[in-house]
């Protein structure tokens, strides 16, 4: 392992040991700051050991639990592993792990799902009780003490400042030359003390690229050389496509009518395929000099920067497939002048994202017909991820867009509703609808004219008429007030009869 050269600090070389005896220092009940931001810089072997940790006291008859806080979603040895053994009384902020899903849906893990730039003031307030624990992945300690963070940031600042213990993973899986990425920003305050972020545009730095930490308090290291949970991301299919298709024609529209500027406004990104698709497209459209202030970087926006047309991307995480994440760590020099990764209370912060007037496009599970988006539950009641920084985005995005296929399960269910069966973003939250049937900019309208533009542009034709039927039936039927028309007791049934009969659809 070439793990020495990366322990620059000579007095801190005394603290190297294995995973097994780190996780040893993790007493029962901790509270555990990991790092981790979707499947990149997480922690790879210290929850593995307190995972087998876990199950050999529990084998003993000593009952051993404890709670994980990190930066969004991790990877199969944090996540999957401590929830495999049953370790994790309570999780928060952000979830995509298959087995902490199901023990989550299960009732048998407590979950808080949160907005993500709130989690590192709020864990400053102190309404998550004390931090036990850290456990960080960096990519090396420098001489002087300070640590270059790893490929991702997340709520690293906020856990090494906070937590009583630190224990680092120093991965030489992670290039070098990530160091000098980073802006780690410590103007953060609780009120009344707060002041302006200083970020006016998305490639501006504002502070340091190494965390400060105090050495006495770290009391472990161990060296790995493992790589980060990359997934490949599918070939975009029909339905991406033409989502991003109307998606880049609305962005063309909106610049020939002046109300955005040529090099379109700072995009933000969410996670999975349709995501990747636009920026796929943005590939071939005609926006030069774009920039991005996102959460976090996928494949499309390295192939954006590649062909020069991203010329900066402000984020705080990796999300790339394998392929990508070789090519980042191969070119990371170059890379280096057109990323920054900040923690994730700057790059999905409210303040910055009004600013910059970011143009915000997520998946969504569900909308319904006048607006209101749930992106976290299925049914109403089965927790698919979490609602990530969706939340800090739209609410504060110059247009905030919500993307999905028209149906899901193949037909049976239809991704616009009479209702939503939860809400993460409300009807005034949502400016645009886009499914592969068309776009509804609703920007302006009130919601029986959302309800329309909805119904006709963005429903599955199967689904259509059934939507257009209820609309008609709530404006007839002596709603208790035509405002935003309802028929209480059918709002919800598309869903029930979803879940009696495994199809939204009328027999
Ligand atoms: O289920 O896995 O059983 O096949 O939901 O759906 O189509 O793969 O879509 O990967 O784009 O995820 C909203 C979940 C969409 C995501 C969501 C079922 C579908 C499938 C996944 P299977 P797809 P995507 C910044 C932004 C919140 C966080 C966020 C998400 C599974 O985008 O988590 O925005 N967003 N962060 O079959 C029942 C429906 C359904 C449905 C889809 N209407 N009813 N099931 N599915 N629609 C980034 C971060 O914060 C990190």
């Amino acid at each position: 392992m070439s793990g020495h050269s990366r322990i620059r600090n000579e007095a801190l070389r005394s603290k190297i040991m294995t995973a097994e005896e780190a996780a040893a220092l993790i007493p029962s009940g901790s509270a555990i700051g990991m790092s981790g931001f979707t499947g990149s810089g997480y922690p790879k072997q210290v929850p593995l050991a307190l995972a087998a940790r876990i199950e050999a006291e529990r084998a003993k008859g000593n009952p051993f639990r404890v709670k994980i806080w990190t930066g969004a979603s991790t990877g199969p040895e944090l996540d999957g592993a401590l929830a495999k053994a049953d370790g994790v009384e309570f999780r928060l902020p952000y979830n995509s792990d298959p087995v902490a899903r199901d023990k989550i849906n299960a009732g048998q893990m407590e979950y808080l799902d949160m907005h993500l730039s709130q989690v590192a003031p709020v864990a400053w307030q102190g309404f998550l009780g004390p931090l036990d624990v850290a456990v960080v992945e960096v990519t090396a300690i420098r001489e002087d003490g300070t640590l270059v963070p790893s490929s991702s940031v997340g709520n690293n600042k906020t856990w090494l400042d906070r937590a009583e213990k630190i224990i680092l993973e120093v991965n030489s899986w992670q290039s070098e030359a990530l160091e000098g990425m980073h802006d780690i920003y410590y103007g953060t305050a609780l009120p009344p003390n707060r002041v302006p972020i200083p970020i006016v545009r998305a490639d501006d730095r504002i502070g340091s690229t190494t965390f400060h930490v105090d050495p006495a308090r770290i009391v472990a290291i161990v060296e790995t050389d493992t790589p980060d949970r990359n997934l490949p991301f599918s070939a975009p299919d029909e339905a991406s496509q033409a989502i991003a298709g109307h998606l880049l024609e609305f962005f063309s529209h909106e610049v020939k009518k002046g109300r955005l500027p040529e090099n379109l406004l700072p995009l933000q990104s969410g996670v999975g395929n349709i995501a990747n698709a636009v920026l796929a497209g943005l590939v071939d459209a005609p926006f030069e000099n774009m920039t991005a202030y996102t959460e976090v970087l996928q494949d499309g926006m390295l192939d954006l920067i590649d062909t020069g047309k991203l010329r900066v991307a402000s984020c705080t995480a990796f999300s790339l497939s394998p392929e990508a994440a070789a090519r980042l760590n191969a070119n990371m020099e170059v890379y280096k002048n057109r990323i920054i990764l900040r923690p994730q209370e700057i790059s999905n912060h409210p303040e910055v994202i009004r600013r910059l007037g970011c143009l915000a496009m997520n998946g969504m599970i569900e909308a319904d017909m006048y607006g209101n988006v749930n992106s976290t539950h299925i049914m109403g009641s089965r927790i698919q991820n979490g609602i990530g920084g969706s939340g800090d985005f739209a609410r504060n995005a110059f247009i905030s867009i919500f993307m999905s296929p028209s149906t899901a399960k193949d037909g049976k269910i239809s991704a616009i509703v009479p209702h939503v069966s939860h809400v993460d973003h409300i009807t005034q939250d949502v400016q645009v609808i886009v499914t592969e049937q068309g776009l509804a900019d609703l920007r302006g309208l009130s919601p029986k004219q959302r309800a329309r533009v909805i119904i006709e542009n963005c429903a599955h034709p199967t689904y259509r008429p059934l939507l257009a039927d209820y609309f008609a039936r709530a404006q007839r039927s002596g709603s208790y007030g035509l405002q935003t028309p309802m028929l209480l007791d059918e709002a919800l049934s598309w869903h029930h009869r979803f879940v009696q009969t495994g199809s939204m659809l009328p027999e």
